[in-house]
C-alpha cells in the first residue's frame, strides 16, 4: 500500500477505534472466536486480563471492558494463523533475518518447540525432553551461574515469575534484568528516595474523586486508551486536565467514549487536555521547577496579603523534610532559564501553577516521557516535590501515577524478578528453600547487553520478550550474540530474538494469558498486578493454539527439575500440579502483601497491596517524605552545551497507535496522521527550513556522539508536525540502532530513548 500522509482530526476512541476492531479481527483470522473471546476480557474470575496495558480494570467490569488496543492485543494472541515446524522448513534463519518484525510475528503462534539446526540454518522440531534436558546440560555446565541471565518481559503471571526468579536465585544468579530497567526502573529509583514506595500511590477511587489531574509525558489515547474513561469522568465532573508534552497527541485532545451510544451516533466527543504545553524534549524538570517557583510566589503575595497559604504548611511541616533546602533552589531559578530550559513560556508556567492550586486533590502522571531520559530520576523527584508543596499525597484523590507499560511488569517485581539483591527478602528464602540467595548484584538490561558485548554472558533465557529489538545500540549488539553458547527463548510469536541467536538455541512455544491452562488439578487460575497495585485472580477462556503447548509454570518447572539439584523443599511438579501452591510459597516469602492469597485474589475486585506512603506513612531513610533538591535541569549532558551546533536535533523514539513494543499490529498511526509506513521523522517546518529539507524528502539519521561508533538509520521521511523547534521524534524500535548503550538513566540505568542527538543527511529529494 502507498504511504499516505493526512492530518487526523477526528477524536481518539469513536468510529475509528470501532472500526480498527473490526479490521485487526478479520486480518487475524479470528473475527467470530475473537470477538466472542473479548466479551471475558477483564472480567475477573471468569475472564482474562488483558494482555496489553497495565492499567486498572474497574470493578465491577463494564459491559464491554476492552479497547481497541486491547482488543488488537487479544485478536494477536487469539489469532487462527499458526507458525508451524513447516515453515520454519522452508525457510532459513538468514532469509528470516530480512524480514519486518511485522511479518515475522504475522506467521502466528508458535506451535511446537523448536531447535536450531547449524547444518541448514534452520529451526528443526524436537521434543520437549530432549530440548529441557540439553538446556539444562548447557546451563550446568557453564563456569560460573552469572554466565547466564534470566530475562523476563513484564507479561508473566505473579506465579510464573516468582518460578523463575526462584530457578534464577537457586542456580545462583540476581542476574535478572526485566523490561522494567528499559521502562519505569527510572520510577523504583525515584520513588522510594522522595516518598518510601517504589510504585505509585493511586487508585481508581482517587481518580473517581480527584479534582485536577496533570499528565507528563504519556500518550494515554494509544497506551492505555482505557484510562481515557477515567479522564472523561473527571472532565464531567469540571476537573482541568494540563498536559505536558512535546508532540501535540490528538488522542489526548479529545476522546468519543465508543461505549456510549450517544456520542457514537452524534459524533460528540469530549476534550481531555484543557491545557496543553508543548514542553520542549527533556525539559520536565525545569517546566516542573518553574511551575513550583510560581507556587512559592504565590503564596508569598498571599501571605502578604493575610490570605490562605497556597502551600500546605501543617503536611510540610509534619510530614517533609528538605523543604527549605529545596525552596532555596527554586527560589534561585532565573525564569529566562527556567524558560529556556523548558521550551515554555514564564505565563504558561504560571498559569499551570495557577490552576494546579486550584485543586485541593491533584494526581501526577507519567509515562516515558520522564522515564527514559538522562536524567528521569530528577524529573519524576521534581513532580513529586510539586505534589507535597500542596500535600497531594496519601490523601483520597491525589498522589503520582507511573502509568506502567506491560500488564504485569508492576507485579514481577513484587514477587522478586529485580537484579537488586536489596530488594530479596534473603532470609526469607533461605528459610524456605534452604539456599543462600548470591551477595553480588545481577545485570540490568544496560549491564546484560555490555556483558553480551564483553563476552562475559554466555547464556541468555527469556520469559517472553523481545530482547534483541527493543535494546539500544542494535547494530553494534547483533553480531555479538552469536558468540552466546546458548540462548532459549520462551514466546508465543516468533521475533527477531530467536534469529539473533547463540551456538545452541531453542524456541519453547508457550500458552499466552487468554488461553485455558489445564494442569493435574484442574483449571487454573493466575493472577496479575496493575498500575495501582491492585492484585487479582483471572482465568483464561480460549482453547490452546495447539497441542505441544504448555503453561510458563510447566516449562520453568521443568527447566528447573533439568537445571537444579532435587529437593523437598521445592516440589516444581506439585507446583504445576496447582497453581494454589506457587501462590502458597509466594505468601510465605511475602506475607504482608500475600497473606491468604489464594482467597483475597477471588475477592471482587481483588486486593490491593500495603503501600505505607498513602497512609502517610513513609519508609525513607528520614521517616519523611523527602523534596530532593534537582541535581541538574540540563536535559542531556552527552552533548556538551558549548560544542551543540544547530544541525543536531534531539529525537525521541515513540511507539505508534498500531503496535505494542516491538509487536506491529500494522502500519497506520491513525492520530498523527500517517498511513502504510512506519519510515518517518517528525520534526517542526523550521527546522526542516534550516537544513533545507522539504516534506516527503528521505533523510538517513545519525547519532552525533563522538565515541567512534558509527550508528545510522535510514531512509525516512521527513514529516512536518506540531512539535518544538529542535525536537523531533520517529518510531521505536526501528530507530534503537540510534541509541548508544551507555547514553541511560544516570542512575537508574534505563536507555534514555527519548533524547537522542542526531544529525541528519538527505539522501533522496521529493520528487
Ligand atoms: N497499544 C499499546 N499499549 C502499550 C504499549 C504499546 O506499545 N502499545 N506499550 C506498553 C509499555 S511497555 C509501556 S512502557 C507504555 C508506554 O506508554 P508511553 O509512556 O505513552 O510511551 P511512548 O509511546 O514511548 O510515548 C511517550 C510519550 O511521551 C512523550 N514524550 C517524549 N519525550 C518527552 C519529554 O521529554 N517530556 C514529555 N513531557 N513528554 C515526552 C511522547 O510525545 C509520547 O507522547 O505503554 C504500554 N501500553
Ligand atoms: N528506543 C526505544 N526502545 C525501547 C522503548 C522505547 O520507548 N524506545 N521502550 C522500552 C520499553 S518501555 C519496554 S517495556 C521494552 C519492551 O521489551 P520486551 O518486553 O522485551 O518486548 P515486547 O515487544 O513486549 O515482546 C514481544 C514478544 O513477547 C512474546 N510474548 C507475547 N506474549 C507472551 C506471553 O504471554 N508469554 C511469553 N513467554 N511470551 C510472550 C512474543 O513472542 C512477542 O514477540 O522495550 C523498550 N525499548
Ligand atoms: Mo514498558
Amino acid at each position: 500500500m502507498k504511504p499516505r500522509f493526512k492530518p487526523y482530526r477526528g477524536p481518539s476512541g469513536g468510529w475509528g477505534s470501532a472500526n480498527a476492531v473490526g479490521t485487526i479481527l478479520l486480518r487475524e483470522r479470528a473475527p467470530l472466536t475473537g470477538a466472542v473471546t473479548l466479551l471475558k476480557q477483564n472480567r475477573p474470575i471468569d475472564g482474562f486480563a488483558c494482555v496489553s496495558c497495565a492499567w486498572a480494570k474497574p470493578h465491577p467490569s463494564k459491559p464491554l471492558a476492552f479497547c481497541e488496543n486491547g482488543a488488537k492485543a487479544t485478536a494477536w494472541e487469539t489469532t487462527s494463523l499458526r507458525c508451524t515446524p513447516e515453515f520454519f522448513a522452508a525457510h532459513a534463519l538468514s532469509e528470516l533475518r530480512n524480514w519486518s518484525d511485522y511479518q515475522l510475528e504475522q506467521q502466528g503462534r508458535l506451535t511446537h518447540p523448536m531447535r536450531w539446526d547449524a547444518t541448514s540454518d534452520r529451526y528443526l522440531p524436537v521434543t520437549w525432553e530432549e530440548a529441557i534436558a540439553e538446556i539444562g546440560a548447557e546451563l550446568k555446565r557453564l563456569d560460573a551461574p552469572d554466565q547466564a541471565v534470566f530475562y523476563a518481559s513484564g507479561r508473566a503471571s505473579l506465579e510464573a515469575s516468582y518460578l523463575w526468579q526462584l530457578l534464577a536465585r537457586r542456580f545462583g544468579t540476581n542476574n535478572l534484568p526485566d523490561s522494567s530497567n528499559m521502562c519505569h526502573e527510572t520510577t523504583s529509583v525515584a520513588l522510594p528516595e522522595s516518598i518510601g514506595v517504589p510504585v505509585g500511590t493511586v487508585t481508581l477511587n482517587d481518580f473517581a474523586k480527584t479534582d485536577c489531574l496533570l499528565i507528563f509525558g504519556h500518550n494515554t489515547s494509544s497506551n492505555s486508551p482505557r484510562m481515557l474513561h477515567d479522564l472523561e469522568a473527571a472532565r464531567q465532573r469540571g476537573a482541568p486536565i494540563i498536559t505536558f508534552n512535546p508532540l501535540r497527541e490528538r488522542g489526548l485532545e479529545r476522546f468519543t467514549n465508543p461505549q456510549s451510544p450517544k456520542q457514537m451516533l452524534t459524533g460528540e466527543s469530549q476534550v481531555v487536555s484543557t491545557h496543553y504545553h508543548q514542553v520542549t524534549i527533556g525539559g520536565d524538570a525545569a517546566a516542573i521547577a518553574g511551575i513550583c517557583k510560581a507556587l512559592l510566589t504565590m503564596d508569598d503575595a498571599a501571605r502578604e496579603a493575610g490570605q490562605d497559604r497556597v502551600l500546605d504548611i501543617a503536611f510540610i511541616e509534619q510530614h517533609t523534610q528538605g523543604f527549605e533546602a529545596f525552596e532555596h533552589v527554586i527560589r534561585s531559578y532565573a525564569w529566562s532559564m527556567l524558560e529556556r530550559r523548558s521550551g515554555l513560556s514564564r505565563s504558561a508556567m504560571e498559569g499551570a501553577a495557577r490552576i494546579y492550586a486550584s485543586g485541593q486533590r491533584v494526581i501526577a502522571i507519567y509515562g516515558m516521557g520522564l522515564t527514559q531520559h538522562r536524567h528521569g530520576v530528577t524529573s519524576i523527584q521534581m513532580l513529586v516535590n510539586l505534589l507535597l508543596m500542596r500535600g497531594n499525597l496519601g490523601k483520597e484523590g491525589a498522589g503520582i501515577c507511573p502509568v506502567r507499560g506491560h500488564s504485569n511488569v508492576q507485579g514481577q517485581r513484587t514477587v522478586g524478578i529485580t537484579e537488586k539483591v536489596t530488594q530479596v527478602p534473603v532470609e526469607r528464602l533461605r528459610e524456605q528453600f534452604d539456599f543462600t540467595v548470591s551477595e553480588h548484584d545481577g545485570t540490568t538490561t544496560v549491564d546484560a547487553c555490555e556483558g553480551v558485548l564483553s563476552g562475559k554472558i554466555k547464556a541468555f533465557l527469556a520469559l517472553g520478550g523481545n530482547f534483541v529489538r527493543a535494546t539500544p545500540d542494535s547494530h553494534r549488539l547483533e553480531p555479538a550474540w552469536s558468540e552466546l553458547r546458548l540462548t532459549v527463548q520462551i514466546a508465543t510469536k516468533l521475533n527477531r530474538s530467536a534469529l539473533v541467536h547463540g551456538e545452541k538455541a531453542y524456541i519453547l512455544p508457550c500458552l499466552g494469558r487468554t488461553e485455558m491452562d489445564t494442569q493435574a488439578s484442574g483449571l487454573q487460575y493466575h493472577t496479575t498486578e496493575d498500575s495501582t497495585a491492585c492484585i487479582r485472580a483471572w482465568q483464561g477462556v480460549v482453547k490452546p493454539a495447539g497441542s505441544h503447548l504448555r503453561s510458563e509454570p510447566a516449562i520453568i518447572a521443568a527447566l528447573a527439575k533439568a537445571t537444579l539439584p532435587a529437593s523437598p523443599l521445592m516440589d516444581w511438579d506439585a507446583w504445576v500440579a496447582d497453581y494454589g501452591l506457587i501462590r502458597d510459597a509466594i505468601a510465605t516469602t511475602y506475607p504482608e502483601t500475600f497473606h491468604d492469597f489464594n482467597t483475597r485474589m477471588l475477592e471482587p475486585g481483588g486486593f490491593h497491596r500495603p503501600l505505607p506512603a498513602t497512609k502517610r506513612e513513609w519508609s525513607t531513610d528520614s521517616g519523611k517524605a523527602n523534596f530532593t533538591r534537582p541535581e541538574t535541569l540540563a536535559i542531556n549532558d552527552d552533548v556538551e552545551p558549548t560544542t551543540e551546533r544547530r544541525d543536531v536535533l534531539n529525537l525521541m523514539t515513540v511507539r505508534s497507535n498500531d503496535q505494542f513494543n516491538t509487536t506491529v499490529y500494522g502500519y497506520d498511526d491513525r492520530f498523527r496522521g500517517v498511513y502504510g509506513t512506519r519510515s518517518v521523522i517528525f520534526m517542526h517546518c523550521n527546522d526542516m527550513a534550516r537544513l533545507g529539507l522539504k516534506e516527503g524528502d528521505q533523510v538517513q539519521v545519525s547519532t552525533a556522539v563522538d565515541d567512534g561508533v558509527q550508528r545510522s538509520v535510514g531512509p525516512l521521511r521527513v514529516t512536518p508536525h506540531d512539535i518544538p523547534e529542535g525536537c523531533c521524534a520517529a518510531y521505536y524500535p526501528e530507530c534503537n540502532p540510534l541509541v548508544p548503550l551507555w547514553h541511560h538513566e544516570k542512575k537508574a540505568k534505563v536507555p534514555a530513548a527519548k533524547s537522542i542527538p542526531i544529525t541528519l543527511r538527505r539522501v533522496i529529494a521529493t520528487a
